[in-house]
């Protein structure tokens, strides 16, 4: 007898189930990033963090560091699966950075993990300061929790590349940021009446870029041409960003903007020490209007981007956004001090006397990403240090 043809075989292999399985994690992981980035105006210097817990296929429970000072998000998802009514014993928690283990602002992580009984951990990425590195997942482990280390790695190094940076190198991520013409210049001429390159919609961009940083930074030249205000112009966003200006001969204008505003707006003016010695009325001018001086060594006539940004680096600023113009974006960028471009495109064309960029764009560039910004375009070029 001739049986049924067999239409359809299903065979559901170990391999398939394990590739099924990494993918549901995978997609926990990815979840548990997109809470994280939910902190991103109120985090720093801490990093941005999620985690989600899930028991029998369901998530009983999720958190993110919401704000530098307060609960880590292993904390907040714990207390959300209480919260609903869930036990976390014997589940598995997906967190985006290595659970902390020491005492800081807050108790470590690891101990609120024990307690609440987590089978199983797994973590996107190590956390590389100094307190954890490691000792984090070696006591969940000592504990008998199992731990995986690595899911969507790549992803949680991107979102707190200023963290991580700052930790292995005591610097800032650094972002160089202009706007430009289809000509690649970044302003009109001096006796034009245009000001403004790009439109609404990527100024707003900047201003929340802005708001992500710990610190912005420009030129003299800058200063004089433009007097600019570099604070964030959006009541959304309250963090106020530390400003700055690379002045090695104290040429700053007692009435610019950045001066007359460092009440509210915290402002630095990197400087060296001849010129704070050969300016003694006016270094006292600016400290009374709540200026802050600081002497930096002199190379080659130029002071030293590399000591500036290890200032910065102590004051605790995750990430630093080089404004320009075009001879101090060019400064860092010759001294491979540069991690970011990030590049505002306006469709206009200002033509030869326009003020012009002054490098050249790398050629090994890769994985450059682009943003929409109306009738604008951002483009963003990781440089491979
Ligand atoms: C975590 N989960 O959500 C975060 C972590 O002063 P504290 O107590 O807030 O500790 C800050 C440090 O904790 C920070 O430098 C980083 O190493 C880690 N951040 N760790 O387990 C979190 N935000
Ligand atoms: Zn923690």
């Amino acid at each position: 007898m001739i049986g049924m043809p067999k239409l359809f075989t299903f065979s559901f292999s170990f391999f398939t189930y394990n590739n099924i399985m990494m993918k549901i994690n995978e997609q926990y992981m990815l979840n548990a990033l997109v809470l994280a980035s939910q902190g991103y105006l109120a985090t720093a210097p801490n990093p941005m963090v999620g985690a989600i817990i899930v028991k029998d296929k369901k998530v009983i429970g999720s958190g993110y560091h919401q704000s530098f000072g307060h609960n880590h998000a292993e904390v907040n998802a714990i207390e959300d699966c209480i919260a609903q009514g869930h036990s976390p014993a014997d589940a598995t928690m997906f967190v985006t950075l290595e659970p902390c283990c020491h005492f800081g602002k807050t108790p470590p992580c690891t101990d609120a993990i024990i307690k609440a009984k987590i089978k199983k951990v797994f973590v996107a990425t190590i956390d590389n300061s100094s307190k954890v590195d490691g000792k984090g997942i070696q006591k969940l482990r000592e504990h008998n929790i199992e731990v995986e280390v690595g899911l969507c790695q790549k992803q949680a190094q991107q979102l707190n590349a200023g963290f991580f940076k700052l930790n292995d190198t005591g610097k800032p991520l650094v972002i160089l940021k202009w706007a430009q013409s289809l000509d690649a210049k970044l302003a009109w001429p001096i006796e034009s009446a245009n000001r403004w390159l790009t439109n609404q919609t990527a100024r707003q961009h900047v201003h929340e870029l802005r708001a992500k940083s710990g610190a912005i930074i420009v030129g003299i030249g800058t200063v004089l041409a433009d007097n600019p205000m570099l604070n964030i112009r959006n009541t959304e966003y309250r963090n106020k960003i530390l400003r700055a200006v690379i002045d090695s001969e104290l040429q700053i204008p007692m009435d610019c903007q950045l001066v007359q505003t460092a009440k509210d707006w915290p402002f630095i003016i990197y400087t060296c020490e001849t010129a704070i010695k050969a300016h003694s009325e006016k270094v006292q001018m600016l400290k009374d209007l709540n200026c802050q001086l600081v002497a930096i060594e002199k190379l080659n006539d130029h002071l030293s981007l590399e000591e500036i940004l290890i200032d910065l680096g102590k004051r605790n600023v995750l990430q630093l956004i080089v404004e320009g113009g075009p001879t101090t974006l060019a400064a860092f960028y010759h001294a491979n001090l540069a991690d970011e471009l990030m590049v505002y495109v306006a469709p206009i064309i200002i033509g030869s006397r326009g003020l012009a960029l002054n490098f050249d764009f790398p050629t090994t560039a890769t994985d450059i990403q682009t943003t929409d910004l109306a009738t604008n375009t951002l483009y963003e070029i990781p440089l491979a240090l």
